[in-house]
């Protein structure tokens, strides 16, 4: 914790294929809370990687409907760093339902661009250890090519 007591984190946020048109405004909402993009990829999933990605839920009911949806389209990855990125994030996020963040959010990110329960705009990490095998998924720190992501993120 810093002097202030909170705690500066890492999670993954990705914008689901329903939501990528939307992707400016989502970084406007990051923005006003305090949320630093500090990696970032537009990419589409194959089947197996959304598996893969989502393999936690695999016993659930809507397991099929979610790999599907999620390798429906173009996703868009990003790693945030701020105070208590993880909650914060979900926060921001609202409720898995749309519907339901539609009631009690209205301001979040699956009120304003979700479709559904399912198609419901983002994703965050929920705890700080699949935040690191998370950020690992989309952005390797070894065996990949091209540029590394190595950027540093400054204050302007
Ligand atoms: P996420 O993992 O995507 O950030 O969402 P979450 O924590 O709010 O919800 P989670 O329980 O982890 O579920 C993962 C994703 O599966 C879809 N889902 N559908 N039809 C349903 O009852 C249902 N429940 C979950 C959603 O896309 C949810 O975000
Ligand atoms: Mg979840």
């Amino acid at each position: 914790a810093n002097q202030l007591g909170s705690k500066k984190e890492r999670t993954l946020a990705m914008v689901k294929p329903d939501a990528v048109s939307k992707l400016g405004d989502i970084l406007e909402m990051l923005h006003a809370a305090n949320l630093t993009v500090t990696k970032a990829k537009m990419t589409k999933l194959t089947w197996s990687q959304a598996a893969d990605f989502y393999k936690e839920h695999q016993s659930k009911p809507f397991y099929s409907n979610l790999v599907q949806f999620m390798s429906s389209g173009p996703v868009v990855a990003m790693e945030l760093m701020g105070d208590e990125a993880i909650v914060a994030w979900r926060r921001l996020l609202g409720p898995t339902d749309s519907a339901v963040a539609r009631r009690e959010a209205q301001h979040s990110v699956r009120a304003c661009f979700g479709t559904d329960g399912v198609q419901n705009a983002g994703h965050g990490s929920d705890s700080i250890a699949a935040a690191a095998r998370e950020v690992e998924f989309f952005f390797p720190s070894t065996g990949s090519h091209g540029p590394a992501n190595t950027a540093q993120y400054t204050e302007c």
